[in-house]
């Protein structure tokens, strides 16, 4: 049998003429992603023909957002090849790593949100469940974050160029996508027959990224839609003397698959995300619907065999799309078609914020989907008549799909859907309590909780090798494959030497990142301090505010009052939304603090704050396994769930935190004496909220406080002042960092004493790791297969 590494060289050879120790980094890489992509495509044609015979159930799981990571230590890793590649190429004089960090980071994703999706793909390959994902080939993923002067700048990030060697191109399964134009109604002797005319069409080409799973037989597909101009319908209407239309098909498609929108949790309300959805959706369903006629001849069995699932309200728009097809190409009856629909889609909210919750205007939406459009109109009229007959027409104002010309995306979502899932316990609680509280009167038992996990081959295996490799001796279980047996490392939590080897491991992490630290920013960081971490988008209600506010806290007590605290460094990562000013405040906030601590030859040696450009999957990958602090501080009731927290936590950082989103679950499963809860509670939040938050009155009544904020408007660096952070805290303070001021850093002192005990501190960091188990995004992906969408493994 030829083995992998001979195909590598055969591959140098044929393509480039090369053997082994002649050719290039970039030529070795090429062949890695190549083979490593052949390879998945062979053992997906077996996986396949399994599933195809066996005719069983699959899911669907639509996602504007798949922020993957790279791939080709994922896959080697997976497929078992890793170590047979490493030694090959050490034999050769390359060095893997160096390979791999050719690879860009494809960047399909804001935050959370999508990186979940991709988590969950590569759990549920893991398990062997049949699964497909379906989003866009964006041709520049999230911009390229370079702070300049403390500013944040975005650049293009061009991934494709080497990024696609990865990806498969199917031609066979091209579809056609129609936007504008307008529809006509006719009565035919089978009832009212549906046109849409004079629409613009686009052109939806398939690109296949095969994922892997460890150690198992499954090979699942994302298929990423890319936008071509529709050529020939072009020419159409350029006989016909329409010129300037005859262009529209390649001015759309040029920009429908063009970038990923850089907000996450707000909807910029623009035409281009409304064609974005529709374009993938679209593309995906009529693929489905294609696939399962083909196999079944009908229909009617749709929702038996498929379960397609809304990441979100983003892909809201296969609802509609999969009635029109109903109705329109297969001439169902309304009844007959909703009955279907209303089976086959299940619906996750990753968000109560108000600005997230997506609304289209009817003016926007009408003319780019105008037979989208009608059908929604249609679904809500018969919904708010049904709400009359059942009497819930008094909340209907809350519940209307269309209300005040505004089309609400997550109403159409729990109306269409026949299950509606939060994120973590709290999150669900609140959606059925207050979010979607009407809906869950008229639809008991509709709503339900799947907590958020996390893919632990990826976030400890891959990116803490030593940590791993130190576990399975000690443990001498598989974790890898099944992270609840992690919890034996619980009967170790008082044994001293286990404590001292973890630290050391921590240790050598902690000097990793350092050395990236000083390469990146110049910073020298002491290995033995501190490592708080902060790592998300920057959001003001995930609160780097509150955070740099403790910073100025300490830096003034330690230059006037003499104080002298456990050395720290304050790490932070975070992108801010391109048009979101306010967060790019904060971030030249942080860079101002970090540059005037370097300058204080005291402070310094106390405290630094670092801020790592570009924060992404591979570099959250470098700083999770060296974090000693989790910081989850996020106003409770607003972080849906988290999941650099459980990220955090697996590799033995301490949460310092809010009970908000998952922290509830993580200090539930640690037990109050492995974290740092402080600040208030969601219902304390309301019950202030409904007084009327006046942060003034903190300002007044504590002298910290006003110290703390007095001493930012005398920062003046560079000729940049803050005193509009200042005043934004005095006056509007919608997140309450000055109610929740004192019990963080009271909290922050406790965080410092405990660290000074470091057989205190490694045991409970210790009993972190052991407790992560529940936080496997295995175990939330079997809780989606088997109790909303009611699929099996394949055998
Ligand atoms: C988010 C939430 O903000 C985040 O708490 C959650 O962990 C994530 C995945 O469920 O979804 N919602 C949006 S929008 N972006 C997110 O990251």
């Amino acid at each position: 049998m030829v083995g992998f590494t001979d195909e590598i060289g055969r591959y140098l050879e044929t393509k480039f003429g090369n053997s082994i120790d002649e050719a290039s980094e970039r030529q070795v890489y090429q062949a890695l992603m190549v083979k490593t992509r052949d390879k998945l495509s062979e053992k997906r044609f077996d996986y396949n023909k399994k599933l195809k015979d066996s005719k069983q159930k699959q899911a669907f799981y639509m996602s504007m957002e798949f922020l993957v990571g790279r791939t080709l230590r994922n896959n080697l890793f997976n497929l078992g090849l890793e170590k047979e590649v490493k030694d090959y190429l050490e034999k050769n004089g390359f060095t893997l790593d160096k390979i791999y960090d050719i690879e860009p980071d494809p960047g399909l994703g804001n935050g959370g949100l999508g990186r979940l999706a991709s988590c969950y793909m590569d759990a549920l390959t893991s398990q062997d469940y049949p699964m497909t994902g379906f989003s866009i080939l964006y041709e520049f993923g999230i911009f390229k974050q370079v702070i300049h002067d403390g500013w944040q700048q975005e650049y293009p990030d061009n991934w494709l160029d080497l990024g696609s060697y990865g990806l498969a191109y199917r031609s066979d399964e091209e579809v056609e996508i129609k936007f504008y134009g307008s529809t006509r109604e006719e009565w035919t002797d089978k009832g009212l027959k549906i046109t849409h005319n004079d629409y613009t069409s686009v052109i939806a080409e398939p690109y296949d990224l095969l994922i892997s799973g460890y150690h198992s037989e499954a090979v699942n597909t994302l298929r990423l839609w890319r936008a071509k101009a529709n050529k020939g319908f072009n020419m159409k209407l350029f006989e016909k003397g329409e010129y300037a239309r005859s262009v529209e098909s390649d001015v759309i498609a040029e920009s429908i698959s063009k970038l990923l929108y850089p907000a996450d949790d707000n909807d910029t309300g623009k035409a281009l995300r409304i064609k974005q959805q529709y374009f993938f959706t679209s593309a995906s369903l009529q693929q489905i619907v294609r696939n399962h006629y083909a196999t079944y001849s009908t229909l009617d069995n749709l929702a038996e065999k498929v379960v397609i699932h809304i990441n979100d309200t983003h892909p809201a728009m296969c609802i509609p799309e999969l009635m029109r097809i109903l109705l329109d190409e297969y001439e169902y009856s309304w009844e007959d078609a909703w009955n279907i629909v209303t089976k086959t889609f299940a619906y996750t909210n990753h968000t109560i914020m108000a600005e997230a919750l997506e609304k289209w205007s009817v003016d926007l939406f009408k003319p780019i989907l105008p037979r989208i459009y009608s059908i929604i109109a249609e679904i809500n009229n018969r919904f708010c008549e049904w709400c009359k007959r059942i009497g819930a027409l008094s909340e209907l104002e809350t519940m209307s799909i269309i209300h005040n010309n505004m089309i609400k995306m997550a109403n159409l979502c729990i109306v269409s859907s026949y299950n509606v899932n939060g994120v973590s316990k709290l999150h669900s609680d609140i959606l059925v309590e207050d979010t979607f509280k009407s809906f869950n009167r008229i639809y008991p038992g509709k709503f339900n909780n799947v907590t958020n996990g996390i893919a632990h081959r990826r976030w400890i295996a891959q990116s803490n090798p030593e940590l791993t490799s130190y576990l399975n001796d000690l443990l001498k279980v598989d974790f890898v494959k099944d992270l609840s047996k992690i919890e034996k490392l619980y009967d170790y939590k008082d044994d001293r030497s286990v404590i001292e080897d973890l630290e050391k491991i921590k240790l050598l992490k902690k000097a990793q990142l350092s050395k990236y630290i000083k390469e990146s920013t110049g910073i020298n960081v002491d290995n033995e301090s501190i490592f708080d971490v902060q790592v998300k988008r920057l959001h003001e209600y995930k609160r780097q505010l509150l955070n740099a506010l403790h910073i100025v806290y300490l830096y003034r007590k330690i230059k006037f009052d003499g104080l002298r605290p456990v050395p720290r460094t304050f790490i932070f990562g975070a992108k801010a939304s391109s048009g979101y000013a306010m967060a790019k405040n904060i971030i030249k906030f942080i860079c101002t603090l970090s540059e005037m601590i370097e300058a204080d030859p005291v402070v310094r040696n106390y405290v630094k704050v670092v801020f790592l450009e570009d924060y992404r999957v591979t570099l959250a990958e470098k700083i999770i396994p060296a974090a000693n602090v989790s910081e989850q501080i996020s106003q409770a009731g607003k972080e849906a769930s988290g999941t650099g927290n459980m990220k955090l936590m697996l590799n033995g950082a301490l949460t310092l935190g809010t009970m908000d989103g998952a922290n509830v679950e993580i200090h539930e499963a640690v037990g109050d004496k492995n974290i740092f809860i402080f600040g208030l509670s969601t219902p304390e939040v309301n019950e202030l909220i409904k007084n009327g938050y006046r942060p003034i009155d903190y300002y007044r009544s504590s002298s910290e406080i006003r110290d703390t904020l007095e001493f930012i408007r005398t920062i003046n660096l560079n000729g940049s002042n803050f005193n509009n952070i200042v005043d934004y805290l005095i006056n509007s303070d919608p997140y309450m960092c000055l109610a929740d001021f004192h019990s963080y850093v009271e909290k922050q002192k406790e965080v410092e004493n405990t660290y000074l005990d470091k057989n205190k501190w490694g045991s409970m960091s210790l009993v972190n790791i052991a407790k992560a188990g529940i936080f496997s995004a295995d175990r939330s992906t079997e809780e989606y297969a088997k109790n909303i969408w009611n699929i099996d493994i394949v055998k």
